[in-house]
């Protein structure tokens, strides 16, 4: 019989609408869902409200088991620690990471409650699979509370260098909770091999790139490249529906060449380093502002963390600053969009896209590029990359760009713009044919595959 699962995360897979609960839009969810229709299985997490949590309800199958939130602890753990500490610390230490022991105190005691939480509804036997950087705590908590359980951590976001996360001052414990997994999953063979090292220079066990040793255990370190339910995305892309959005934007567009950019309202996602390399593309290039446009979707995110609402000024000041020098009444340069867009109409930009550019100074993985290459169903459209995003590493016939190299980022948007077609088509066949092959699902079976 195959063993029951326990997924254990930030957040529940569901939302409330008035009296009842649907279930959330997103990547995890959709893969790991399946996954619990098949066998039994709880899900152990947040419902996004402050205050008491309801009881356990069973919602499209799965069990769901609501760990509850105060005020004082989203202040402390989740907008604080989790989003203030270690989110910057883990993307290189591009904003300065704060380290309050006031932060550290919630973190403990909310990863306690979700390792309790966990504990209630394990049976022996069972997998619990753990994920992301608010719950680095919770496999050693959980390991001292049910030792009788297969204990699996994944982790969405990079692990940084041991040099930054050097300065982390509770690095042992967060090293020593993530060391209670029987597995833990990265998103890179970069992320892994940091990991490793970490765990060598900071704890006493040993550890190679493959196995870490803790006590008397042994942990296995896996690379498992998330990825995105490809045929729906590209099924979406080709109903006539989309076909419809498609050639109504590039009306309302102008008709113009469209560079196109999709993120989480994010310091890490690299915004500002396009629109400078767009404003100089113009600088260098003025007969592109005839006949490209580009389109920022920028989603409102983690608003009650500083950093973020530095982050929407720069931007918004940025494209102002743009749109001000170098439009006319009729006719803006960038055209952009602050709030979340309905799948089918974030599907219509990416198939109506001649040029994608994701530009984060560093990223875990970053789907929006996957799901690009997924609504390009005749081979067109060029994808502008970091070199630092996980999807790097899959995607390497993209455009790959060093995203401070602002000349660079600026000539690489040129080069997209004017790149033979046969040539944009010999490398978005390539990168199709990797997001055929590799979808989500398969990384939840490898993830699977290693715990059991
Ligand atoms: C973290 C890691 C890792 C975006 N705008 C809209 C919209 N989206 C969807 C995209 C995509 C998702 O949000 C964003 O995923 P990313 O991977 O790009 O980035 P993060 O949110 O930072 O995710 C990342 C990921 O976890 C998974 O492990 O890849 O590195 O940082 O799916 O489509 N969806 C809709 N409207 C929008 O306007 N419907």
């Amino acid at each position: 019989m195959l063993q029951r699962i326990v997924v254990v995360a930030n957040r529940l897979p569901v939302r409330r609408v008035g009296d009842g609960w649907e279930t959330s839009p997103g990547g995890l969810v959709s893969a790991v869902t399946p996954l619990l229709v098949d066998r039994p299985g709880s899900w152990v997490g947040w419902t996004g409200d402050a205050g008491p949590a309801p009881a356990r309800f069973v919602h499209a199958g799965i069990e769901q088991v609501p760990v509850p939130l105060d005020e004082d602890e989203i202040d402390g753990f989740y907008s604080g620690f989790s989003n203030g500490t270690i989110w910057p610390l883990y993307h290189d230490a591009i904003r300065p990471p704060e380290f309050h022991r006031h932060w550290w105190r919630p973190y403990v005691a909310v990863n306690e409650r979700y390792a309790h939480a966990a504990a209630a509804v394990l049976q022996p036997g069972d997998i619990a699979w753990i994920h992301d950087y608010q719950l680095q705590l919770v496999p050693g908590m959980l390991r001292r509370l049910r030792p009788d359980v297969k204990i699996g951590f994944f982790l969405h976001i990079p692990f940084p260098p041991a040099e930054i996360f050097a300065r982390m001052p509770w690095r042992g414990a967060i090293l020593d909770g993530l060391l209670g997994s029987d597995v833990i999953g990265f998103q890179t063979r970069l992320a892994r091999h940091n990991f490793a090292r970490a765990v060598r220079y900071y704890t006493p066990g040993r550890a190679t790139t493959r196995l870490a040793q803790h006590h008397d255990r042994e942990v296995q370190l896996q690379t498992a490249p998330i990825s995105i339910d490809t045929e729906r995305l590209t099924s979406l892309a080709a109903t006539e529906e989309t076909s419809r959005r498609v050639a109504r934007l590039q009306s309302e567009l102008g008709n113009r060449r469209i560079i196109l950019g999709v993120d989480r309202l994010d310091y890490t996602k690299g915004i500002d380093v396009r629109l400078r390399a767009f404003d100089t593309l113009l600088d260098e290039h003025p007969e592109c502002q005839e006949d490209v446009v580009f389109v920022q979707v920028a989603v409102p995110s983690r608003t009650g963390v500083g950093q973020y609402q530095n982050i929407r000024e720069s931007v918004e000041l940025q494209v102002g600053r743009i749109n001000g020098l170098r439009g006319t009444v009729h006719r803006q340069p960038v055209h952009y969009h602050y709030g979340s867009l309905p799948i089918e109409e974030l599907i219509a930009y990416y198939a109506a896209a001649d040029v994608m550019c994701v530009t984060p100074l560093r990223d875990g993985m970053n789907l929006v590029a996957k799901e690009y290459v997924a609504a390009r169903r005749d081979d067109s459209g060029v994808l502008v990359l970091s070199e630092f995003v996980g999807s790097a590493e899959e995607l390497k016939p993209a455009l790959l760009v060093n995203p401070y190299d602002l000349d660079r980022v600026a000539d690489t948007l040129w080069k997209a713009l004017h790149l033979p077609e046969a040539e944009a088509a010999r490398r978005m066949r390539l990168m199709r044919r990797r997001v055929r092959s590799h979808t989500v699902f398969d990384w939840a079976r490898a993830c699977m595959d290693a715990l059991t």
